[in-house]
């Protein structure tokens, strides 16, 4: 393989733009892109640095100067373009959620795993050094027994009744809209930080609005643009998440504080140069730079100095080279593959169950025990 892998990207919009910048940023190219027409493709190759164009997602797939494929297209059309792409031997780097249901996403994570390829998914929070400093804090004891996990993520981009976007079509995003877009973020976030797992869920969803503009008309909306959640986990912990798409002013405000016995840790994605530590009796804000963060993980990925926030985008980076690494056959701790994908659309299947029967559900384990060994986990203190 050259130097470090080439990809292919499906899906030229938002997300499209990102993943193209991740990937140059790892020094890797963009041999193709493709869209919904070839036409679409060339008009987007020059801002997205591609080489080519291709004609469709099939053409790009099977591309030999293709090493990994970037799904970045409505959510309906995620399982397939991944089917494609494994039975095509290539690496796979879906968008979330992978799937919208359980039994496509308990599909491609068999199908990546029997095929040996590298799979993942982007739950880049993950990537931000002050995450990742509160990660190794945790396992080493420092917040005591943890017993309260809560926190929210809020956004607006979907204020007003004229918002709309092809998520608002559950035909394309699936059977749920908030929840199932960045509510999966939080918990893939909180799991990945705490070492916890949700065990059961109690969740409302609701809309601000009843009707918005879906293909070209007014027509009702049958997914939520906010969720309030109860949940309990594995180690007797509890917690709340609000989860909003209708909060105006909060532009991608990502928080939680997740709090022990002896001290809890909090982080705001919209300020994300600081991890915020609070005691009894000091309190503390921890700056973000590779002299003032104190565990492997926090300086793994911090490379500036405090001052110098590391952003959404950094986090992107990190997590392309971290799956470039991956396929090169040196798999980084904390790389999230297409198992955390089943174990977000457990959590979203969870969510409409308990939302339509206002009742708690129980959230099955979800992530196949021999995938836990191939990314080497932090070592946690019982807490
Ligand atoms: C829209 O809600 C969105 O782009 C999500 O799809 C992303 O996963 C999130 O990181 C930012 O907001």
């Amino acid at each position: 393989m050259a130097s470090q892998p080439r990809a292919g990207i499906i899906g030229t919009g938002f997300m499209g733009s990102v993943h193209s910048r991740a990937v140059h940023a790892a020094g890797g190219t963009v041999s193709a892109v493709a869209g919904s027409s070839r036409s679409s493709a060339e008009a987007a190759a020059a801002s997205l640095g591609a080489r080519s164009a291709a004609g469709s997602a099939e053409e790009l797939i099977n591309r030999d100067d293709v090493d990994v494929v970037h799904i970045c297209t409505p959510n309906s059309t995620h399982a397939d373009l991944a089917r494609k792409a494994i039975a095509a031997g290539k690496a796979v780097i879906c968008e979330k959620p992978l799937a919208t249901s359980v039994e496509d996403a308990s599909e491609l994570t068999e199908l990546a795993r029997k095929a040996g390829v590298v799979a993942t998914v982007p739950f880049v929070y993950r990537f931000y050094p002050a995450v990742r400093e509160a990660r190794d804090r945790i396992a080493k004891g420092e917040a005591g027994r943890l017993w309260l996990l809560h926190g929210s993520y809020l956004q607006d981009w979907l204020a007003g009744a004229e918002a709309t976007n092809w998520r608002v079509d559950s035909g394309l995003g699936g059977a749920s809209r908030a929840f199932g877009d960045i509510g999966v973020h939080w918990c893939d976030l909180m799991e990945f930080v705490t070492g916890h797992t949700i065990t059961r869920i109690m969740a409302h969803t609701s809309r601000a609005y009843e009707e918005r503009e879906i293909r070209g008309r007014m027509s009702s909306v049958a997914t939520e643009d906010g969720a309030t959640l109860l949940f309990e986990t594995d180690q007797g912990a509890s917690g709340s998440l609000v989860v909003s798409q209708v909060s105006p002013g909060r532009k991608n405000r990502l928080w939680f504080s997740f709090d022990g016995t002896e001290a809890s840790f909090s982080f705001n994605q919209e300020q994300p140069d600081a991890l915020h530590i609070g005691r009894t009796d000091s309190s503390s804000t921890v700056p973000v730079g590779p002299e003032t963060l104190s565990t492997p993980g926090g300086r793994r990925y911090a490379v500036l100095p405090p001052g110098h926030p590391q952003g959404y985008q950094d986090s992107f980076n990190a997590f392309v080279a971290d799956t470039f690494s991956a396929i090169k056959g040196q798999p980084p701790e904390g790389l999230p593959t297409f198992r955390d994908g089943l174990r977000a659309a457990l959590l979203t299947d969870a969510l409409i169950a308990s939302a339509a029967g206002q009742s708690w559900v129980d959230v099955p384990a979800g992530r196949p025990l021999e995938y836990s060994t191939s990314y080497p986990a932090v070592e946690r203190q019982t807490q």
